[in-house]
């Protein structure tokens, strides 16, 4: 009986303290991120990485300034390491991104899901590397509700030479609400979650400003060389080049986020 009762007032607690802290996040930091933030080394060698961009909530009501306007499509892109910007504890690097990663490239294998949006395709490089990916049309995500848009990510392997404890790959991301050119992006039409880096993507002042979801990569197969001492952290952001060439929605030939 009292046994009872105490697992009882237990798990009323827990149930309060669950519900607080879900509380605290939603407001704090509920933002497009990804489902899985830190991976290890080349998980992939056991499968692929299973992961999924979390569209955590739409765009501003301006009747009411809730974040609860319907979502019609996201498009999302991991650097293509070519002119990407890489950081060393937090010091610009000049050289290649094959100083700290051997075999990036070819990223991302989207998981054909239409519980969401109905249409869905790659983003690719020249080469037709899949960067990344854009979901959108159909019923689209109600305001209120989250998106799981769920995606793969290829092994990664740091280089055994080089001194990275981890690498961190910064993602652009555009949550899109209303279709807009660039000027009419607001927190109305678009939540853009991109590297402040320079592109017509950065959002100066608006929601998701220089607040990009990111994929830690955690060095887990080779250890560090000797020399290193404790390990440097490497992030690698993708440029605005890349960014105003690849973060857009094409369909069937013709561009259709952002609006020309
Ligand atoms: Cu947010």
């Amino acid at each position: 009986m009292f046994n009872k009762l105490g697992k009882f007032k237990y798990r009323a607690l827990m149930l309060i303290a669950a519900i607080g802290l879900t509380g605290a996040w939603q407001s704090a930091v509920a933002h497009t991120r990804l489902k899985t933030p830190i991976i290890q080394e080349n998980a992939a060698e056991f499968g692929s990485d299973y992961n999924a961009v979390v569209i955590a909530h739409g765009c501003r009501n301006p009747a009411t300034n809730a974040m609860d306007v319907n979502t019609i499509g996201s498009v999302m892109v991991f650097p293509d390491g070519k002119d990407s910007i890489i950081t060393v504890d937090g010091q610009p690097h000049s050289g290649p991104l094959t100083d700290f990663v051997t075999n990036w490239g070819n990223p991302v294998t989207k998981i054909q899901d239409r519980s969401i949006f109905d249409y869905e395709n790659y983003i690719k490089d020249s080469l037709g590397n899949k960067l990344g990916f854009w979901t959108g049309g159909g019923k689209g995500l109600t305001g209120g509700f989250r998106a799981v848009v769920p995606f793969a990510t290829a092994g990664v392997v740091i280089e055994p030479t080089s001194c990275a404890k981890s690498v961190t790959f910064v993602l652009g991301i555009a949550d899109v609400c209303q279709v807009t050119n660039p000027a009419g992006f607001s927190d109305e039409t678009v939540l853009l979650w991109t590297p402040a880096v320079g592109s017509i993507y950065d959002g100066v002042g608006l929601d998701g400003y220089n607040s990009p979801a990111t994929l830690q990569v955690m060095r887990s197969v080779a250890p560090l060389p000797a020399s290193c001492g404790t390990g440097v952290d490497v992030v690698v952001k993708p440029s605005a080049n890349q960014l105003n060439r690849d973060l857009r929605i094409n369909f069937g030939g013709n561009q259709i986020w952002p609006a020309e």
